[in-house]
C-alpha cells in the first residue's frame, strides 16, 4: 500500500475495507458536478457503525479530511474529495434493518437506494413518499445530509418531514442517537434537525428511521401546454384549489426539445413555450369532474394551450419522463446548473425580474428552465457551447450567479433550494444567509467537528 497513512488506518481500524486503484479514487471522488478533478487518499467501505467510528477517530488524530459519501448523485459538488481526503462510502452499509408497524416506521442504513426504501415501504402497505429522478443510483444518506427534495414536496414536503431518528457520528468519533423515532419530543435542542442538510461537515449519518405513510389515492397525471410563463402560476393556483396535487412541474420548449433528442415521445403536435406536468387524485366521479372543470377553465381564460390526460399507466409514465429525462438529457452537454427558490408568493415577480436577467446575461446561451414550481423551486441549466473552452463558460455564469443571487437577496429567496451548497455555491451563501447566522453554524461546526475533519471546504471555509 503505498501512502503509509493507510497501514496506520488499517492499524486503527481491522478489517477496514480499502480501495486504492486510480479507477477507484476517481469513481468515489466525484458527484454528477464533474468539475473537480478527483485525488482521494483513498476510499474506506466501513461494514458497521463501529468502523465509521473509528476511521473518524483516525481521521481526527492524523488530520485527514473525511468525505462521506452515499451515491453521489449530487450536484453542488457536496461528495468530492479533491485533495486528498478520505472518502467514506457508505455502500456497504445498505440495509435495511427493521420495520415497525406500530410506529410505521423504517430503519436502514444511510448506503440504502431511495428506491430501495421505497420497495421495503411498499412490501408493508405503507410508502415513503419523498421521491425523484436519481431515485435508482442516490442514497438516503445523501438525501437526509442535503434535505432533497424532489417531485412530491408540494404534497409531502422535504426530507426533513419523513425523518424520525437518526445516528450520526461526529466529527470527535463519538455515537449520538437523534430523537429515537419519537412524534413528540421536548427535551432540547432537536440536533436531528441540525444534520439534516448539513451535508456531512457535522459528522456522518450511519442509521435512519424513516417514517412511512399511507399510500396515496389513484392518481392520474396530466399535461398542460401554456403560451407564456406569466400564467403559470395562475395554473397552478387554479389546479390547487380545485385538486389534490401530488406533483406540479414544469419545463419550457428548451427542455422539451432535449429530452425529445434524447429518446421521448412527442406530446403534442405543436411546439408550445411552457408545459406543465402535474398528479392529482383521482378515482371517483365527483374528482373527475373537477379536473375537467379545472381544465376548463384554464383553457377559457387563455392560460393553456393544449393538455392531455394521461389513460394509462404507461402514458401516465410517458408523461413523467418528459419531466424527469431533462436532468440525463443535459449531461452530455456540461450545464451549469442553478438550484433556487423564493417564497410561492414571492414566484411571479422573482420569475419575471430573473427572466429578464438571463435573457440580457446569456443572449447566446441555451438556457434551460424546469422545476418545481409549486414549491417556489426553479432549476435553471445553461449549456456550454460547443468550442467554448470550460473555464471561460464558466466565468460568464459565475458573473450571472453573483447577480442571481442579488435577486434573490432582494427577494428573500435561497440559492440552494435543495441540492446543497456544497463547493458549488460557497461562495453565494451569504446571499441567503446572515453573517451572524453563519458564524454560528461554523461555531455549531467547530463544536461537532472541532478538527475539521468532517467535509472539509464544502458549505463554508472554516
Ligand atoms: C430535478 O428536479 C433535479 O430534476 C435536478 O433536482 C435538477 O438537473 C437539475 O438542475
Ligand atoms: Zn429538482
Amino acid at each position: 500500500m503505498a501512502d503509509p497513512r493507510l497501514d496506520s488506518l488499517l492499524q486503527a481500524v481491522p478489517g477496514l475495507r480499502l480501495k486504492t486503484d486510480p479507477a477507484d479514487l476517481e469513481h468515489y471522488g466525484r458527484d454528477w458536478t464533474r468539475r473537480w478533478t478527483p485525488a482521494p487518499l483513498a476510499v474506506a467501505l466501513p461494514a458497521d457503525a463501529g468502523q465509521v467510528q473509528a476511521v473518524v477517530r483516525w481521521a481526527g488524530a492524523n488530520g485527514v479530511g473525511v468525505v462521506p459519501s452515499g451515491g453521489r448523485t449530487g450536484l453542488s459538488g457536496g461528495a468530492v474529495a479533491a485533495d486528498g481526503e478520505l472518502v467514506l462510502s457508505m455502500e456497504r452499509m445498505n440495509r435495511v434493518l427493521g420495520f415497525d408497524p406500530i410506529d410505521r416506521t423504517l430503519t436502514v442504513q444511510p448506503g440504502i437506494a431511495l428506491q430501495a426504501v421505497h420497495e421495503a415501504a411498499r412490501e408493508h402497505g405503507l410508502v415513503y413518499p419523498v421521491d425523484f429522478a436519481a431515485r435508482g443510483s442516490c442514497s438516503i444518506g445523501g438525501n437526509i445530509a442535503t434535505n432533497a427534495g424532489g417531485i412530491r414536496v408540494i404534497r409531502y414536503g422535504n426530507t426533513r418531514e419523513w425523518v424520525a431518528g437518526l445516528k450520526l457520528v461526529t466529527g470527535t468519533g463519538a455515537l449520538v442517537d437523534l430523537n429515537r423515532g419519537l412524534i413528540k419530543n421536548s427535551s432540547g435542542y432537536d440536533l436531528r434537525h441540525l444534520a439534516i442538510a448539513s451535508e456531512g461537515t457535522l459528522g456522518v449519518i450511519v442509521e435512519a428511521t424513516l417514517r412511512l405513510t399511507d399510500p396515496p389515492p389513484p392518481t392520474n397525471v396530466m399535461l398542460l401546454a401554456l403560451p407564456s410563463f406569466q400564467v403559470l402560476m395562475q395554473v397552478y393556483a387554479a389546479l390547487r384549489e380545485r385538486l389534490q396535487l401530488e406533483a406540479f412541474e414544469f419545463f419550457t420548449d428548451r427542455a422539451l426539445h432535449h429530452v425529445l433528442a434524447h429518446g421521448a415521445q412527442a406530446p403534442f403536435a405543436e411546439i408550445h413555450p411552457y408545459y406543465v406536468v402535474t398528479e392529482f387524485a383521482t378515482g371517483d366521479e365527483r374528482q373527475e369532474a373537477r379536473v375537467l372543470e379545472a381544465f376548463e377553465h384554464c383553457m377559457d381564460s387563455g392560460w393553456v394551450s393544449d393538455g392531455v390526460i394521461s389513460q394509462s399507466e404507461a402514458q401516465a409514465a410517458q408523461l413523467w419522463r418528459l419531466r424527469e429525462g431533462i436532468t440525463e438529457s443535459l449531461a452530455r452537454h456540461k450545464p451549469y446548473k442553478n438550484d433556487v427558490s423564493v417564497r410561492i408568493s414571492r414566484m411571479p415577480a422573482f420569475l419575471e425580474q430573473t427572466q429578464a436577467l438571463l435573457g440580457r446575461e446569456y443572449p447566446h446561451f441555451d438556457v434551460v428552465w424546469f422545476g418545481h414550481i409549486g414549491d417556489g423551486n426553479l432549476h435553471i441549466n445553461v449549456l456550454k457551447p460547443d468550442g467554448l473552452e470550460d473555464a471561460v463558460f464558466l466565468t460568464q455564469c459565475e458573473h450571472v450567479t453573483r447577480l442571481l443571487a442579488a435577486t434573490l437577496e432582494e427577494h428573500g429567496g435561497s440559492i440552494s433550494a435543495e441540492h446543497g451548497i456544497g463547493l458549488v455555491k460557497k461562495p453565494y451563501l451569504s446571499c441567503t444567509r446572515g453573517a451572524e447566522e453563519i458564524a454560528l453554524m461554523r461555531g455549531i461546526k467547530r463544536v461537532l467537528d472541532p478538527s475539521g475533519i468532517m467535509n472539509p471546504g464544502k458549505l463554508f471555509d472554516r
